[in-house]
């Protein structure tokens, strides 16, 4: 790269001008962006072509991993900061009068994933890329990512995320490496003469997939991985046979613009599978130009098919792309010619699978007749497998139609996604360990039953480059001041802090730094949003997407009760405490929406009441992202963390704000219980029913929210003003849903019941917060011990476990 800030400086203004046509002087700071960010990118080019020569060179394996999302957020720092040029390139943008982190924020976010899954997939890149481990991402172009949140008189209104106008200088566009893929038409079978039968595929669409290469570079290593986008094209010999139907341009044109569709947008729904043919196509789209470019690129290595799986690793983010599992099938079927036997354990050595939820509404299954005649081939396939696996039930549990019903990949008239990836795959995986006790315990329990080995716990991590070293320089500064440098290299080593827990200047030193944090925050909130809040009050987070499970609504309740209490004159001599929101909501979540509307109403009336907005203020941040979360998470004091036990399958936002000296309010569910096991019950406030507790509920009943709300007057009062004339209804009935869903439809998420407990461990942060020093021990318990989440020990383990990657040593 540069080796010093003048070579740097000569270089940067030389790009400026060639490439932008301007002087420094004169240059804006979007110029300033795209001239630093093509440096870059050049520089990034020579480790790029060196590392995939030498993955080929020395044969080594790699792995694929497959997602429809990948929530990568902005690169240009994170790029500077793995090249380990960032200082160096801040100072010399300095000299020139340009502020970095000004520069960064030029860069419009890459937000191709709706929130955990598709952001996971992204620390995922990072850390494989770090570890020096040949790992690529496969994904879609969307033309169109998360959509763009704006509040509207306090609802939430979609608008386009047109990402792409203003260039997305990371990619390389490879149409050398376009592929082609087939959809609809119909399969016919033939004998080809030695008795076997042949499958002819016939009158089918093809649409070209044309690759978009993004970088990936690792820290400090020489290392650059792939993330590969595909995009949606019409094919040349597609448009002619279309015009020799019918020679009509506006029909065309059409035509063509039906096929680039597939790829042009990310559907926003988060924990649900909304079942659209569009997004069938999109997934099978996403696989089939995937799996067909490793299989090209595996037989450049000249090597029997035998050892495919030791070549290639196919991983599956949910169940999204499991239809790798059946194309990989029909390329070693249909094309290679191998026999099903074969070809079946060449593809279930090389597929691994993990589950993100439980929750019923995700679990993906599509109509037989959709899939048979979208693509006929590959359901032809899918119903093999089917008959197969059924038949070997039969071998093993002779008369159990029960059993082998509920384990049939076809059933219902449905293909079950979750069946095909169990069934398809060699390993099988939750994201912490109750989800995945879960999985082997209830939700795939006769699965786990049939096949035990393939089960295993992989916790969820998080990448402590982006989200320690690169959003929080000021702590990461204190922390290396304190324990040296090693641990930017090895996460785990920040439990060095623990000896120190006791030192006053560096607990006086985080207590600054947060504040610091706090404090930029601040005036960066007053910016964007008009409001002011006080950095001396205890800053309070909830951010993640909007669903009933992660119950916004108790937090939000909780609210209008500290609200109740300071207006009758009963609160307690409480911190002032400001409560910050980031969440989108699926566009047809009706629910969601009005959670929305009510915190957006609460934070109206709280902040205008100078009896209250002393003591509480309410900010609900529009559009919440990846950019917006390395901002909020620095300057946090609390993390909610407060879905209904047993519905979060880890939760990754925990793990970054514990990272950043926040302390946890939480359940015990997901990855919290992974947090409270290393920090303690001292350093954390868990509260509520319990995982099993809940699922007793759902499976026996016996919960009563009338009754919770009849005995509860602080619960029925608070119910009681989102339906009658209150300062939050406002005589309007807007919030009737809400009322109903706790009360009339008993409460789905159990939020009256966890009520009391709640407000209880918010009293006591409220009381621990007063003791300075003590909590800032507290929150360095909490940074020592977040390396045990870093995404690095994560994907280390799916390396060795799942994977059998090797590390790549000789590139330094
Ligand atoms: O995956 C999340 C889990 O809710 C969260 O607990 C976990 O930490 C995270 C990473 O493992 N799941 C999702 O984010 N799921 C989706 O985004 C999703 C997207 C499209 C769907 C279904 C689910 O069709």
């Amino acid at each position: 790269m540069f080796s010093e800030k003048e070579e740097f400086k000569k270089a940067f203004s030389r790009k400026l001008q060639a490439e932008l046509g301007v002087y420094v002087e004169n240059a804006t700071e979007f110029d300033i962006y795209r001239a630093l960010g093509s440096l870059v990118q050049d520089k990034i080019g020579e480790g790029w072509l060196q590392t995939q020569q030498q993955y080929k060179d020395k044969k080594e394996k790699q792995v694929y991993y497959f997602s429809m999302e990948f929530l990568m957020g902005r690169l240009l720092g994170n790029n500077l900061l793995n090249l380990q040029v960032l200082e160096m390139v801040e100072e010399g943008l300095s000299d020139y009068g340009f502020s970095l982190s000004r520069i960064e924020d030029q860069e419009h976010d890459a937000g191709l994933g709706n929130g955990g899954l598709g952001r996971l997939a992204a620390c995922f890149l990072d850390s494989l890329a770090s570890l020096e481990l040949p790992g690529h991402g496969c994904g879609l172009r969307y033309r169109y990512g998360m959509f763009d949140q704006r509040f509207m008189n306090g609802y939430q209104v979609e608008l386009p995320d047109n990402w792409l106008s203003d260039q997305f200088i990371w990619e390389v566009r490879r149409p050398e490496e376009a592929i082609e893929v087939k959809f609809g038409g119909h399969v016919s079978t033939a004998n080809n003469g030695s008795g076997e039968l042949a499958f002819r595929y016939k009158n089918y669409n093809t649409l070209r997939a044309v690759p978009y290469d993004v970088p990936v570079v690792g820290y400090n290593n020489e290392v650059v991985n792939t993330l590969r986008l595909w995009s949606a094209e019409p094919t040349e010999k597609d448009i002619l046979t279309v015009a020799k139907q019918q020679n009509d341009y506006t029909n065309m044109l059409n035509h063509q613009r039906s096929l680039e569709s597939i790829s042009d947008f990310l559907y926003p729904d988060d924990s649900t599978d909304e079942g659209k043919t569009l997004r069938l196509k999109q997934e099978y789209f996403l696989v089939s130009s995937g799996v067909q470019s490793a299989v090209r690129q595996f037989e450049q290595l000249e090597l029997p098919w035998s050892s495919f799986s030791n070549q290639v690793a196919l991983h599956i983010n949910d169940t999204h792309p499991a239809l790798v599992i059946p194309e990989l099938m029909r390329i070693l079927l249909d094309e290679k010619e191998l026999g099903w036997e074969e070809a079946w354990e060449v593809t279930q050595s090389t597929v691994s699978y993990t589950n993100h939820t439980t929750l019923s509404e995700a679990l993906e299954t599509w109509p037989v007749d959709l899939v048979r005649n979208l693509l006929p081939r590959i359901f032809m396939i899918i119903e093999e497998m089917n008959e197969r696996f059924c038949q070997s039930l039969w071998k093993t549990y002779p008369g159990d139609f029960d059993r082998i019903a509920s384990l049939a990949i076809i059933a219902d008239g449905q293909v079950k996604m979750a069946h095909l990836s169990i069934v398809g795959s060699h390993s099988i995986n939750g994201v912490a360990k109750l989800h995945t006790e879960i999985l082997k315990k209830r939700e795939m329990k006769t699965f786990f039953e049939t096949f035990p080995n393939r089960f295993t716990n992989k916790t969820n991590g998080i990448t402590h480059r982006r989200w320690l070293m690169h959003a929080n320089r000021p702590l990461s500064q204190l922390i290396s001041d304190h324990i040296g440098e090693q641990w930017k290299d090895h996460p785990e080593q920040l439990t060095d802090l623990l000896a120190k827990q006791e030192d006053p200047s560096l607990l006086d030193s985080l207590y600054d730094v947060k504040q610091q944090n706090k404090e930029s925050f601040a005036n960066w909130v007053h910016k964007e949003t008009g409001i002011m809040v006080d950095s001396s009050s205890i800053f309070d987070v909830h951010i993640k997407r909007l669903h009933g499970y992660k119950r916004q609504l108790l937090n939000a309740l909780h609210i209008m009760h500290l609200y109740n209490e300071i207006k009758s004159g009963h609160a307690r001599n409480m911190v002032p405490r400001t409560f910050f929101f980031g969440a989108k909501a699926a566009p047809g979540y009706h629910f969601a929406k009005k959670v929305i509307k009510l915190i957006n109403r609460i934070s109206d009336v709280v902040n205008n009441d100078t009896d209250v907005n002393e003591q509480l203020n309410v900010v609900f941040l529009e559009n919440y992202s990846v950019s917006m979360a390395e901002r909020i998470i620095p300057a946090a004091n609390i993390s909610e963390q407060i879905s209904t036990a047993s519905k979060e399958a880890s939760g990754t936002g925990n793990m970054k704000l514990m990272m950043n000296g926040a302390l946890t309010i939480g359940t015990l569910d997901g990855a919290n219980i992974e947090i409270n096991e290393v920090v303690g019950d001292n350093n954390m406030y868990t509260f509520g029913l319990r995982s099993n507790e809940i699922l007793r509920y759902y499976k026996e009943g016996g919960y009563s929210s009338k009754e919770v709300y009849d005995t509860d007057e602080r619960i029925r009062h608070t119910l009681d003003q989102l339906i009658h004339y209150s300062p939050f209804s406002k005589g309007e009935t807007e919030f009737k849903d809400l009322y109903d869903a706790l009360l009339t439809y008993n409460d789905e998420f159990f939020v009256l019941k966890d009520f009391a407990s709640y407000v209880e461990a918010q009293q006591q942060i409220d009381d621990d917060y007063k003791q300075t020093r003590e909590w800032c021990r507290k929150s360095l318990i909490n940074i020592a011990h977040s390396g045990k989440f870093s995404s690095d020990q994560t994907i280390q383990s799916y390396a060795s476990d799942i994977w059998r990657l090797q590390q790549v040593k000789t590139l330094r």
